[in-house]
């Protein structure tokens, strides 16, 4: 059990195409495992690998975890591939822990056929639906160096890094940062 610090927008990273998984050993399963973890403890519902520094082709997802209920459903993808995606679409408002408080409507295919790995190192082919296809689709979008944002206009775009930027020189995404409203200092001003 580990919470994992995560990646903030802008950061190259971010942009940056994750690579295959070769061999799934215990390094995987423990990353997956605290994955998971800082998912929870973040109040996501998927997590890709890049967020939490690693360039590795593995997602988690859990979009029927509950406050009070604990773990819902789990996936964990290794090295997925979108095999087929509905021509129906669907728009969702959007977030990523990785543009803290940052929301914007993406439209995606209502439902996607996924190839990928399990834990266990078999290969599983599954249709995803509803809110788990569109978290399955942005997890998959980040293994290969794409966000939310990279799918609204360049305006809206421009508007959220522009807005995360600041943050960051300000050090709010700092681990000793604590929030308040209109806050954007450090509070080891006064300390000697
Ligand atoms: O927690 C998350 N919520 C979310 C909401 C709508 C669409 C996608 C997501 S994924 C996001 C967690 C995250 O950043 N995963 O990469
Ligand atoms: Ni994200």
């Amino acid at each position: 059990m580990a919470i994992l610090p995560l990646v903030i927008a802008p950061d190259p990273r971010l942009k940056t195409k994750s690579a295959p998984i070769e061999k799934i050993d215990d390094g995987i399963k423990k990353l997956a495992a605290d994955m998971l973890d800082t998912m929870y403890r973040e109040r996501g519902i998927g997590l890709a690998a890049v967020q939490v520094g690693q360039l590795k082709r593995l997602l988690v997802a859990d979009v029927t975890w509950r406050e009070e209920e604990g773990p819902g459903e789990q996936y964990v993808l290794v090295n997925p591939e979108i095999v087929e995606g509905s021509k129906e679409e669907r728009v969702y408002k959007e977030g990523c822990l990785s543009f803290p408080d940052q929301f914007a409507e993406v439209m995606r295919p209502d439902t996607v056929r996924v190839r990928y790995l399990d834990l266990d190192g078999k290969p599983q082919e599954k249709t995803f639906e509803g809110l788990l296809a569109t978290c399955i689709q942005h997890e998959i979008d980040h293994l290969n160096g794409i966000v939310f944002v990279d799918h609204i206009s360049l305006v809206k775009r421009d508007m959220i890094l522009r807005k995360l930027t600041k943050l960051k020189k300000a050090g709010a995404f700092e681990p000793d940062h604590v929030h308040g409203p209109h806050c954007n200092h450090s509070h080891d001003d006064h300390v000697l």
